[in-house]
């Protein structure tokens, strides 16, 4: 559930990043994935690297030239509530990115294990553009938990292993839980910060070291907006016709 004041969002995508134009090894968005003192416990002390790089695996025909890694451990033996908080917090380039919470949210991922993906977003009521630092001051709400929304962590949208995938968050429309937050999204400019994705391992046994790539995180707009402007548009031109045959 979203409680979002309405304002006109732009009909087209606009780029958080794509992660081009910076060298091999640069911080962008995401911080290290041991950073978050919330998961921190969940994960070995090696590897622990985020950086943008132009090597990475073949299959998505967006990716350009770079693309931004990840590599972490969760932990044997495994808690059940394991998960990795994988923050843009105070990152170098693109920290704490203001995205719309009237609009799409969407990425390109790719990872070495099946995981469950969901975002933890910031209700700091930015007013600035989209891709802009929009702080870290406001609660917390899990967006997305689509597969198991019961519980913390939230299980998100899954994704499979081994292959470029899109995955598209409705933010609108999405599930949403309770983090430090009260369980509702909330702006009173129409947008918050992407603090984080949320990312659970499929079960207990799935411990050891995790390669995760990702690219073009974008934000979009959300299909309801798109079919309510179909809908307007179709309503507008039915009225024009109802208009023209009155007048004839
Ligand atoms: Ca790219
Ligand atoms: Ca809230």
């Amino acid at each position: 559930m979203a409680t979002v004041a309405f304002f006109s969002a732009p009909s087209t995508a606009q780029t958080l990043s794509n992660f081009e134009g910076y060298s091999n090894g640069t911080q962008v968005m995401f911080q290290q994935p041991n950073f978050s003192g919330t998961t921190f416990g969940f994960l070995d002390s090696s590897p622990n690297v985020s950086f943008v790089t132009n090597a990475f695996p073949n299959g998505n025909p967006n990716a350009g030239q770079n693309v931004y890694f990840s590599s972490w451990s969760f932990s044997n033996p495994m808690a059940t509530n394991a998960w990795l908080r994988y923050v843009t917090s105070g990152a170098a380039n693109v920290p704490n990115p203001v995205i719309s919470f009237s609009q799409g949210l969407s990425f390109d991922m790719y990872s070495d294990h099946a995981l469950y993906v969901a975002l933890s977003l910031r209700e700091t009521n930015p007013s600035g553009s989209v891709g802009s630092n929009g702080g870290t001051s406001g609660n917390l709400e899990f967006v997305g938990g689509t597969t198991d929304n019961t519980g913390t962590p939230v299980k998100g949208h899954l994704l499979a292993a081994n292959t470029w995938t899109t995955l598209f968050f409705d933010i609108p429309n999405e599930p949403v839980r309770a983090f430090t937050g009260n369980g509702v999204l909330e702006s009173s400019t129409g947008k918050g910060v992407l603090d984080s994705l949320v990312i659970v391992p499929l079960n207990t046994s799935q411990t050891g070291t995790y390669r995760i790539f990702t690219d073009n995180f974008l934000v979009v707009p959300e299909p309801s907006s798109l079919a309510l402007e179909l809908l307007c548009g179709l309503s507008l031109w039915k009225s024009k016709k109802r208009l023209l045959r009155m007048r004839r």
